[in-house]
């Protein structure tokens, strides 16, 4: 087996893929005989067809992790792996929504890497008061949170310098401006429009994403919009690790089992009544909490 490469999944197209191996150079795949689902960011094993331009696919390499997401069937969708960062994108328009914010910085932290906000359309300069409380808030947690345009080009740099030789993936609703953000990144050269919201297979509705390599060193998995997000949790114990500040303060609860609800000598809720914790982000770990709980409940 002279011939098996080891090769990063780049593009998902459906049934096809395309492999780039180490010295740049990139070839179409697919997979053949197994039951295999590489997402962009895995490393796989590949050998070229005989007579066909085509590589295929023989093992994914273990994963250090994945995002993912419950599907309508029950199933959890894995969108990327092996990312050591995630940029979650939000604007004036679409109007964010903020528990979706939440709810990707809450796959980060589960994944354990970090994550950044970053406001982008904001073309003179002006951020609206809502959305710099929120800022400010996730600021002070620790994310960073660059504001920017991708059209008038403003503090791009600042998201270069985010991104620079980081395994990062780039979500937030639909027409938030990711797309244009990493063509701004890469100067255009990269055709984002590639990526499409369906597969044209037929059968199956595939996620398809595509990773775009950044000038200065690392790279940036972009997929299609999603309406909504919010990670597939197994343990509804763990939810609390996705939202940092909630975390720190279970450490004090009087019960270690908490879950920052109505329990007594809860340091999480005398946080949101005394205005440490936001009720908009302690909100938000309640409903990530509940989600959780019923797809725990839907599994058995
Ligand atoms: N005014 C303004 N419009 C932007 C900016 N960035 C993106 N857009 C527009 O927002 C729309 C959606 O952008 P796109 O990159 O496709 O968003 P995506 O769905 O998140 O990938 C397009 O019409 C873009 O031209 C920006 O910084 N300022
Ligand atoms: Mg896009
Ligand atoms: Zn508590």
């Amino acid at each position: 087996m002279a011939d098996v490469q080891d090769a990063l999944v780049s593009a998902t197209y459906g049934t096809r893929l395309q492999l780039r191996f180490a010295d740049g150079r990139t070839v179409t795949a697919r997979i053949k005989g197994r039951k295999l689902k590489p997402v962009c960011g895995d490393r796989v094993l590949a050998e070229p067809l005989k007579n066909e331009s085509d590589w295929k696919i023989t093992e994914i390499l273990p994963r250090q992790n994945e995002l993912t997401r419950p599907n309508l069937r029950g199933k959890i969708d894995i969108l990327a792996a092996n990312l050591d960062f995630l940029l979650v994108v939000c604007a004036a328009t679409p109007r964010t929504d903020w528990f979706i914010v939440d709810r990707y910085l809450c796959a980060a932290e589960l994944m354990r890497i970090d994550a950044a906000i970053a406001y982008n359309k904001v073309d003179d300069g002006i951020v609206g008061e809502e959305a710099k409380l929120e800022l400010e808030n996730y600021r002070a947690m620790g994310y960073a949170t660059p504001v920017c345009s991708a059209k008038a080009k403003r503090n791009l740099d600042e998201l270069s310098t985010l991104l620079a030789n980081r395994r990062a993936t780039i979500v937030g609703q639909s027409g938030v401006g990711k797309s244009s953000i990493i063509n701004a990144l890469t100067s255009g050269d990269q055709r984002t429009a590639a990526v499409s919201e369906s597969s044209g297979e037929g059968r199956h509705t595939t996620v398809n994403s595509v990773m775009l390599m950044l000038p200065n060193g690392g790279y940036v998995v972009d997929s299609p919009g999603v309406r909504d997000y919010a990670p597939s949790i197994a343990n509804p114990a763990d939810v609390e690790y996705g939202f940092r500040e909630i975390h720190q303060l279970g450490e004090l609860c009087r019960f270690n089992n908490c879950r920052h609800r109505k329990e007594p000598h809860c340091a999480v809720t005398k946080a949101v009544e005394d205005g440490s914790v936001s009720t908009r982000r302690y909100e938000s770990y309640k409903r990530m909490l509940l989600l959780t709980e019923q797809q725990d409940r839907g599994r058995f």
